[in-house]
């Protein structure tokens, strides 16, 4: 601690000499104030650009502290209008942790479907839904996402918490929710919002871009991505 060189400068030599002789010069003991659990808890955010030329765009803040997200808020807009938006946290291990470009689209057909931007940004580890489950088995679950106003919509959940997640890339089975939540604080989620109205008819449907690749029953402008961004270290 710099602080305690600048006050034994100041002090007599006689009293630097007591201080020695008691084994007290070192002012050794400097305890930290917050505790470690305060270098856990980190703020993040990401700025949310287009995919697959939705046109829309946002912002997403969220405060983690060990396994849990205390606080997430995602502001977006330019999305289709008046429709539900899955959005979730992606993550894996050995996925780059990026989100996707078109160099992923393996079947040449311009658009970066949900499967297909996974080596970018991973499977599913949270869905930001409004209600109940808030894990990957809930990704879909449109009845529980946000449902934008005219494109736009302020999204705001406390308390999730992180769980093991089978499929993101770990050895022996998934990640447990201690591995997850540890490479979310570093960084290394990513941010992705659901729902692409292709052809401009102000709904999903089967028209724009055939059956999602997730879902036979739901059309790919329901599930492929609208808007990217990693949930970067705020400093
Ligand atoms: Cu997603």
């Amino acid at each position: 601690m710099k602080r305690t060189t600048t006050a034994f400068l100041g002090t007599s030599v006689l009293a630097l000499v007591a201080a020695a002789s008691l084994g007290t010069g070192s002012a050794s003991a400097h305890p930290s104030p917050a505790g470690r659990g305060a270098d856990r808890t980190v703020t993040l955010s990401a700025q949310l650009d287009e995919l697959n030329g939705s046109g829309a765009s946002g912002t997403a803040t969220a405060t983690v502290r060990n396994q849990n997200i205390q606080n997430i808020d995602v502001h977006a807009h330019g999305l289709t209008p008046d429709a539900p938006h899955a959005q979730h946290i992606h993550y894996g291990q050995e996925a780059l942790n990026e989100c996707p470009t078109l160099a992923l689209d393996d079947n040449n057909d311009g658009r970066i479907n949900t499967v297909e931007g996974i080596p970018a940004y991973g499977p599913v580890v949270v869905s930001l839904n409004t209600t109940g489950d808030t894990t990957p088995a809930s990704f879909l679950d449109v009845t529980r996402f946000p449902v934008s106003d005219d494109g736009s919509y302020h999204y705001s959940r406390d308390n999730i918490a992180f769980t093991r997640v089978a499929g993101t890339g770990y050895t022996g089975g998934g990640g447990t929710a201690k591995q997850i939540a540890d490479s979310i604080r570093e960084g290394e989620g990513v941010l992705v919002i659901h729902g692409v109205d292709y052809n401009g008819n102000g709904i999903y449907d089967f028209e724009g871009a055939g059956a999602s690749e997730l879902d036979p029953n739901l059309p790919a402008e329901a599930t492929d991505p609208a808007v990217c961004g990693v949930l970067k270290v705020d400093n």
